[in-house]
């Protein structure tokens, strides 16, 4: 059967929907609404900037992560980290569904663990490459120069692999309701992104298909927990390149109304 979006991973549907029963209540091991406490509200005010500062630390944003590629060839060279811990931490400062905050950052800098991702991740790119992904994607994905053989796996002193939480595990046992999950992630990824740009280190926003399950069990994850994103981190490597991409213009991407 040939599948007409094979980039739909297949663990990897959001599954807050069995949050509730078909009547709208929750079931017996979901946390009752009524046992969340309220909380105090306080003041809130944002740094004000005079238009020409706001001007000018938009363009110099835009710049810095203008600058951002993805970049698969990745030096070995170790990276301090305490940088990891902040870029995570400011990737957990994300907006998320009722502010369940539906993520877990899995570190990985053990050698063998990191071997043992790879023989994961490239036996399952093989398949996607040869048979899942069929000719067009293939060819679509050519200019880049990918396959299914990942040494940044093996060589980035970092692999930060991005699980979202399907629903969360209370201390008492029930389960509680992570609204949006899967897009309170995203975002996330997105800030860790731009927080690493930040720093000088590169990345591959990889998604490796259908490795989520076998990845959640080496890594000894829950099953609430399903992998949405693999990054290797870590310095460009010296002899580094990119395709020679061009970005949509603003005219392009922008409609105002
Ligand atoms: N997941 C594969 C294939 C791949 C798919 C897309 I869409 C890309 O932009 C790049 C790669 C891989 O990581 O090689």
């Amino acid at each position: 059967k040939v599948d007409s979006r094979p980039w739909v991973d297949q663990d990897l549907q959001d599954d807050t929907e069995h949050a509730q029963r078909e009547d709208g209540r929750e079931g017996d091991d979901w946390v009752d609404s009524s046992e969340k406490q309220d909380i105090p509200h306080v003041p809130y005010s944002a740094t004000r900037y005079p238009e020409e500062t706001m001007v000018e630390r938009s363009k110099e944003f835009y710049s810095l992560l203008n600058q951002r590629r993805t970049v698969r060839r990745i030096s070995p060279e170790p990276v301090p980290r305490e940088v990891i811990d902040t870029v995570i931490r400011t990737a957990g400062t994300a907006p998320s569904g009722a502010h369940t905050e539906p993520w877990t950052f899995v570190v990985v800098s053990d050698p063998e663990i990191k071997h043992q991702i790879r023989q994961i991740v490239e036996e399952e790119e093989e398949v996607n490459y040869r048979q899942r992904m069929g000719d067009k994607w293939v060819k679509d994905l050519a200019k880049f120069r990918t396959n299914w053989i990942k040494d940044y796996l093996d060589v980035a002193p970092y692999l930060i692999l991005i699980f979202k939480q399907t629903y969360g595990i209370l201390a008492n046992n029930k389960k509680k309701t992570h609204y949006y999950n899967e897009i309170s992630v995203s975002i996330a990824c997105g800030i860790l992104l731009a927080a690493l740009q930040n720093v000088g280190l590169v990345t591959v926003t990889s998604t490796p298909l259908n490795c989520g399950p076998q990845l959640r069990l080496l890594l000894k994850r829950p099953t609430n927990e399903k992998l949405l994103m693999l990054l290797p981190v870590g310095y460009p490597a010296a002899d580094a390149t990119v395709p020679q991409l061009k970005r949509k213009p603003l005219e392009d991407i922008v409609v105002h109304i």
